[in-house]
């Protein structure tokens, strides 16, 4: 009896752990890998977990009405994508969504860039099983 109150207890405390807001962005320094106070793309990749939730139809790309449903409402289709073939691969789309919080445009994400980003909600899908993550070329389809 005591016994099943306290296991009772332990996974409560697990449950509220993984429920809560436990659930954080990766900081800014864990997606700095090599500190050099900037944020690469290639840094990025793999720790925004939008894509497929975005690719209604599910066929590993996004096209301009999927585009349009999701939070990225108001990106440019066409900038996004960059090679013209009228879908965005995974690549131009995580490229695309680095350059919307790139404001001054240099391919960098400085801190005050990666807050907007985090501010803006870009990591809620991000799911915080850090070393289970798949990386973006993972997305296998
Ligand atoms: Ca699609
Ligand atoms: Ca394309
Ligand atoms: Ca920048």
């Amino acid at each position: 009896m005591f016994r099943f109150s306290s296991f009772g207890i332990a996974l409560a405390a697990i449950l509220a752990a993984s429920a809560g807001p436990a659930l954080a962005a990766p900081s800014f320094d864990s997606l700095d890998h090599n500190h050099d106070g900037h944020i690469k793309k290639e840094q990025l990749y793999g720790q925004i977990k939008d894509f497929s939730r975005w690719d209604s139809n599910d066929n590993g790309m996004i096209e301009r009405d999927e585009l349009a449903q999701s939070k990225y409402h108001d990106a440019k289709f066409d900038d996004w994508d960059r090679d013209g073939d009228g879908e965005i691969d995974s690549k131009e789309f995580y490229d695309g969504i680095f350059s919307k919080y790139d404001s001054d445009k240099n391919g960098r994400w400085a801190r005050r860039e990666y807050n907007d980003a985090r501010d803006a909600g870009l990591f809620e899908a991000h799911e915080s099983h850090a070393d289970t993550a798949s990386s973006p070329a993972d997305t296998t389809k």
